[in-house]
């Protein structure tokens, strides 16, 4: 698959010289004549994916961050301090550094430039030899060539030895020799390629992806100036310069500064063993969840690994050991559980190693054993460092974690306590709501409604045969900051748990679920977003396998109601409302209608006028074309009947399904809205609350 080790050991004719880690440059000179030559690039073009993991955006990406890769491993054998990307305005991308240069001499064998032999051959790419040391890759350490054979042209500028060298190839075929073109007193490497659309399902880039993915790189690669430069419109260049000089340290700075820290230091530390660099930066904050990304050779490990277990251990060992010595844990105290030391946790754990191996369902974990033992020991070393020169910190940790345990017991005890008086035993299923009178799960849905006017109208307008109403009142309780006995003494989420049946936490059976269907069903405002995002939090927090077997829903009821004479249309989306209003007009005879009957007018009152030509309208709901646009801003203001066509009728209604695409994102935003800083979450809300409502989690 698309997972490769990226070393030197599979295309070095030198496989004896085993690798190091090396920062400076030694006195061992690099030439053409240590590449293995191996096949030619014809696989790769039939089988695309089994090199780059797939032909749609993921894969058109991965190759952006091949070349990128080749790069960083450049920065991290410590010859190249400046990596540049530019999306160019012809669809192409360039990847420039201030490195050694890839070699240009002939190779022995080949009698072609070591340049071609890496553009060319694959897996030759990987290595020159020696004490050259490849850390990124992994996913996606392919090699270089496997981005020229799917590239529809590519060119390599090099400069190296006082000359500027070209050479450019078309789908991964050498468009002539090698040339000198000029004279240069720098050193470097550009690639610029295309990538070809006979291969790609789409060719267009994701700046906020790849911006992610850079900055990310930026943290782990710490030193190394990243420019990313968007020229695609020329007259609108965007530049983005990452530059972390406190590597992962300034990562989890990144990730806690929407969060109130509980330590003033960030703990860090770099040290390498047995050819093993260990990288770790943590914090603490106020908040309740854990976040810990884990990184081997750049590439995160979202299912962890040798690396974190090693983390985990020594933290909750030392911090233990530590509250001993000092009498904060008393003899009679049990020790701190893991669970205790991860409460509000914020750390970054990258380790660079020779030879990695991923294991797991999406190849995310790091495998090799030898780590655990490793950063286990140089963790441990350090941390018992750091709380002794930070007794401040040292404290404010401890007593996070002593707050943790005291929490984790009274909630056990209180949830066991209501869980034995048979709250949610099921039995009774709440007054307000209106169920369905189907049994069969298959087919039944529960809309949760915002508010009582709303449930009224959805009750009237349902079918009641396989639609379930739940009208929840005011706001629902953000459980984000809170644990399972409040939760169950929330009257609106205990009503909720009782009406899905399937009970909560360690009791929770999927099978037992009363609907197959959960929708969630709020107004199209801020308010109506909040409810929204503080039912996801519940799901997501409490529920996952729920959202994970795709029960969870948001419904979509129309922003507008477009209408003109006794004809009208509903739009979900702007653009929709746009193409309603530009296919009224059209038709119109431009006579002002002044005339309404009064249902008409009792409905504008309450509605916004948009414009569709800019110009000031008088009279509410009225357009000079004839054409009227009614903003629905709440469920409330559609008549049951409006709101079974529009938002309930399984014929035409519009559900969004609530996705897992990407946990770490959501967690973030779950964070900044339900979290305890209020600042960013009031940010946030102001500036995205028209995204809010798509919001994935
Ligand atoms: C190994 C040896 C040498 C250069 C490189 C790798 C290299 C590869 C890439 C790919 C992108 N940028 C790069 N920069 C350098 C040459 C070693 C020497 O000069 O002796």
């Amino acid at each position: 698959m698309v997972q490769k080790k990226s070393t030197s050991a599979k295309v070095l004719a030198d496989t004896a010289t085993k690798d190091k880690i090396k920062k400076t440059s030694t006195a061992k000179k690099y030439g053409a004549d240590s590449i293995t030559v191996l096949e030619g690039l014809d696989p790769v073009r039939k089988r695309p994916g089994m090199y780059i993991g797939n032909t749609d955006k993921a894969g058109l990406h991965h190759m952006i961050w091949e070349v990128v890769d080749n790069s960083v491993d450049e920065a991290m054998a410590g010859f190249c301090n400046e990596i540049s990307i530019t999306l160019n305005s012809d669809g192409s991308v360039s990847v420039s550094d201030n490195g050694r240069g890839i070699p240009v001499e002939k190779h022995k064998v080949t009698k072609t430039s070591a340049l071609e032999t890496v553009m060319t051959k694959l897996h030759a790419g990987g290595k020159f030899g020696g004490d050259g040391y490849k850390v990124s890759g992994g996913l996606h350490g392919v090699g270089v060539s496997v981005v020229n054979a799917l590239s529809e042209f590519l060119e390599a500028e090099i400069h190296r030895d006082g000359k500027v060298w070209k050479q450019e190839y078309r789908r991964g075929k050498p468009k002539s020799k090698i040339k000198s073109t000029g004279s240069t007193k720098d050193t470097g490497t550009t690639i610029t390629f295309k990538a070809d659309h006979e291969i790609f399902t789409t060719l267009e880039f994701d700046w906020k992806y790849i911006l992610d993915h850079i900055r990310q790189q930026a943290y782990l690669t710490k030193g190394v100036r990243f420019n990313l430069i968007d020229a695609r419109d020329e007259k609108n260049i965007k530049n983005y310069n990452f530059y972390f000089e406190g590597g992962v340290a300034s990562y989890v700075r990144h990730i806690n500064r929407i969060h109130n820290t509980k330590q003033e230091k960030v703990f860090y530390m770099d040290k390498v063993e047995k050819d093993i660099q260990v990288e770790i930066a943590f914090q603490y904050s106020e908040e309740y969840n854990e976040t810990v990304l884990s990184f081997a050779n750049n590439i995160h490990t979202k299912e962890g690994g040798m690396h974190l277990v090693g983390f985990r251990t020594a933290l909750t060992r030392v911090l233990n050991s530590y509250s001993r010595e000092k009498g904060i844990l008393k003899e009679k105290d049990s020790n701190l559980t893991g669970e205790d030391t991860r409460e509000g946790l914020t750390a970054v754990i990258s380790i660079k190693i020779p030879e990695p191996q991923f294991e797991g369902q999406t190849k995310a974990k790091l495998g090799n054993a030898e780590v655990k033992p490793i950063v286990d020991s140089l963790f441990a070393e350090k941390l018992a460092i750091f709380l002794e020169e930070n007794p401040r910190d040292a404290e404010a940790i401890i007593g996070k974690c002593l707050l943790a345990a005291r929490a984790r017991k009274a909630a056990r005890v209180a949830r066991d306590s209501v869980l034995r008086k048979g709250a949610l035993d099921g039995l009774t299923l709440p007054g307000k709501l209106a169920d369905c009178s189907s049994r069969d799960r298959e087919r039944s849905e529960i809309y949760i409604v915002e508010g009582d006017s709303a449930g009224g109208s959805a009750k009237q307008g349902r079918n009641r045969e396989f639609q379930a109403i739940l009208p929840l009142r005011g706001k629902v309780l953000n459980v984000e900051r809170a644990r399972l006995d409040k939760i169950l003494a929330n009257n609106e989420l205990k009503s909720l748990i009782i009406a899905l049946g399937t009970n909560i936490g360690e009791q929770f059976k999927i099978e037992d679920l009363r609907y197959h269907n959960i929708i969630i069903m709020t107004d199209a405002d801020v308010d109506g977003a909040h409810i929204r995002t503080l039912l996801l939090t519940f799901f997501y927090r409490h529920f996952l396998d729920l959202i994970i077997q795709g029960h969870v829903y948001i419904a979509q009821p129309p922003l507008y109601q477009v209408r003109k004479g006794k004809q009208f249309e509903y739009a979900y989306t702007e653009e929709e409302k746009d193409q309603l209003v530009a296919k009224f007009s059209s038709g119109s005879d431009k006579s002002v209608t002044n005339k309404k009957d009064k249902k008409d007018k009792k409905q504008d009152k309450n509605s916004d006028v948009e414009e569709d030509s800019g110009e000031d309208v008088e009279g509410v709901g009225e357009k000079v074309s004839g054409v009227t646009v009614q903003r629905y801003k709440g469920l409330g203001e559609m008549n049951p009947q409006q709101l079974w066509d529009t938002t309930m009728n399984p014929e035409n209604r519009i559900l969004k399904q609530v996705t897992i695409e990407d946990a770490a994102k959501s967690d973030e935003i779950f964070d900044i809205l339900m979290g305890s800083d209020v600042a960013p979450r009031k940010k946030f809300i102001s500036t995205r609350a028209k995204y809010v409502k798509n919001l994935d989690v």
